[in-house]
């Protein structure tokens, strides 16, 4: 493989482009007319607009895109997570136009893709799985029968959904016809397919994903798990490997069912295997996502491995370079996504220009980033700046290292969640480990950010009220103190 064009923006496509830089394989980027002067378009050794700003318009334009490839010869294309990364459709196209996609089948992608199909691939492997429905529900009639011997509360999931959407929760059997209607209406027109099914609601549930890779001689390995239960309305806030709740033994139990997984659909790259583990740590398979993950970095980490080169190489053909006992965790790692959102006023987008963009850097900090100083962000796309991540001997090592990265980082312009993140690594069920998939729920109100600004605002107040006085008291000699910091930007702190 010579060239790769990567079918993506912002962070994950110069992440993306780094490691073809590292094998020695030119990349080519696409961009929209709203990423002109972004860093992965400088960074590329090629780079071609291909439309205007909304992605309907330029990034998912899986045609033209191919057509750019015939031009450049350009002989794999990596898709990054998001936009055409999980479309079976486009990665049968790119393998039909003899350019090599790298990710797995579209076979896998569909089967995948469902999860009715999904939870029947697996079937004969012994997944646990949660109780309920065997495979869709086609009538009220059947669906009351299967809730009735599930029980409740439970959840009625559209088939096409994933990620939470198209999930209703039912707590008794008088709501049972109306949620059901509602979600087969909903998975209808979300999703243009109709089916849903059943499971028991499995409440106060952690949310741990299994990373597997494979290559195409039926290897396949797990590179253990990212624990991903902190988050708001199903998106991620702080992720992190490895969990602080498995045991070796739950570990590998998870590992295999997760390779499995993959072996139930002949996976070939890197995919990622969700689990839901209950207060009992019994675990269950909830779904597969067919890509390379945005919190893959956690994983490279603790293991050592670059999961882009390990994907650019089994997309080559080649042989899985290591065996599953080579595969050791070495430390702990955290990631924190931060998003150009005010975590003050719900979570709402604050798009702007990064007026000030420093970024923390030393031992154990890594940031993953597409932004430089004095870009805007763009309204068209999701609102992450950066993604965080820190490195540590344990955990205790890998949050204070985040806690001083988080301190370290100089952003104005925009508000970002990275005061909420340090909220969160400093919460006593953070950092006891003691937390589900509720943190948020349980934990978080936005008067908690304002108070702890507002008691800082005191401190600071009552320390420069000190200083003044200090100063005055010793007015006759020359003070070599240096001003207060009276630089611009917001801290963190
Ligand atoms: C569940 C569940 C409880 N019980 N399934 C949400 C995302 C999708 N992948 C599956 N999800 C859930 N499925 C059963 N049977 C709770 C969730 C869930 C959740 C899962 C992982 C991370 C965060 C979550 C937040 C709310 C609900």
């Amino acid at each position: 493989m010579n060239k790769i064009l990567v079918a993506n923006r912002g962070e994950i496509a110069l992440r993306v482009m780094r490691s073809c830089r590292e094998m020695g394989i030119k990349t080519v980027a696409i961009y929209s007319e709203a990423d002109r002067n972004a860093p992965f378009v400088k960074y590329a050794d090629e780079a071609v607009c291909v439309g205007p700003p909304p992605s309907n318009q330029s990034y998912l334009l899986g045609d033209k895109i191919i057509e750019i490839c015939k031009v450049l010869n350009v002989d794999g294309i990596h898709p990054g997570y998001g936009f055409l990364s999980e479309n079976a459709d486009f990665a049968a196209k790119v393998k039909k136009s003899g350019i090599t996609f790298i990710g797995p089948s579209p076979e896998a992608m569909n089967m995948m893709g469902d999860k009715l199909s999904a939870k029947a691939a697996v079937k004969k492997y012994k997944i646990p799985m949660v109780p309920g429905s065997e495979g869709g529900i086609t009538s009220v009639e059947e669906g009351k029968k299967i809730a009735l011997e599930t029980g409740f509360p439970l959840l009625i999931k559209a088939s096409a959904g994933g990620g939470g959407k198209g999930m209703r929760i039912v707590e008794k059997i008088e709501e049972f016809e109306e949620q059901m209607k509602l979600a087969v209406s909903e998975a209808t027109s979300a999703f243009g397919d109709g089916s849903v099914f059943i499971e028991r609601y499995v409440a106060g549930p952690r949310h741990i994903e299994i990373q597997i890779l494979g290559d195409t001689h039926g290897n396949i390995v797990y590179l253990f798990e990212r624990e991903c239960s902190i988050q708001r309305r199903h998106q991620k806030v702080i992720e992190e490997a490895p969990s602080s709740v498995l045991t070796p033994e739950i570990r590998k139990a998870m590992g295999e069912c997760a390779v499995n997984v993959g072996k139930a659909c002949d996976y070939v790259g890197a995919g990622t295997v969700e689990f839901l583990l209950d207060e009992n740590k019994n675990f269950y398979f909830l779904e597969m996502n067919t890509r390379l993950q945005v919190e893959h970095p956690v994983t490279e980490m603790i293991t050592g491995m670059d999961l882009v080169k390990e994907q650019i190489k089994v997309a080559r053909g080649e042989k899985l370079s290591f065996k599953q006992e080579d595969l050791k965790i070495h430390g702990h790692s955290l990631e924190v996504r931060v998003y150009a959102e005010d975590p003050s006023n719900n979570f709402l987008p604050d798009i702007g220009k990064l007026a000030t963009y420093r970024r923390p850097q030393g031992l154990g900090v890594r940031v993953d980033d597409g932004f430089e100083e004095g870009m805007d962000i763009p309204i068209y796309y999701d609102p992450m700046i950066a993604k965080l991540v820190s490195f540590g001997k344990d955990r205790e090592e890998a949050i204070n290292r985040m806690l001083r990265a988080i301190d370290d980082y100089q952003i104005t312009g925009v508000e970002t969640t990275l005061s909420f993140c340090k909220f969160v690594l400093k919460h006593k069920a953070f950092t006891s480990g003691n937390f589900d998939t509720h943190f948020i729920k349980h934990h978080y109100s936005p008067e908690m950010l304002i108070e702890e600004k507002d008691d800082e605002a005191i401190v600071a107040a009552i320390f420069g009220a000190k200083l003044m006085s200090t100063l005055q008291s010793n007015n006759k000699q020359e003070s070599q103190m240096e001003e207060p910091n009276k630089s611009k930007w917001k801290s963190n702190r």
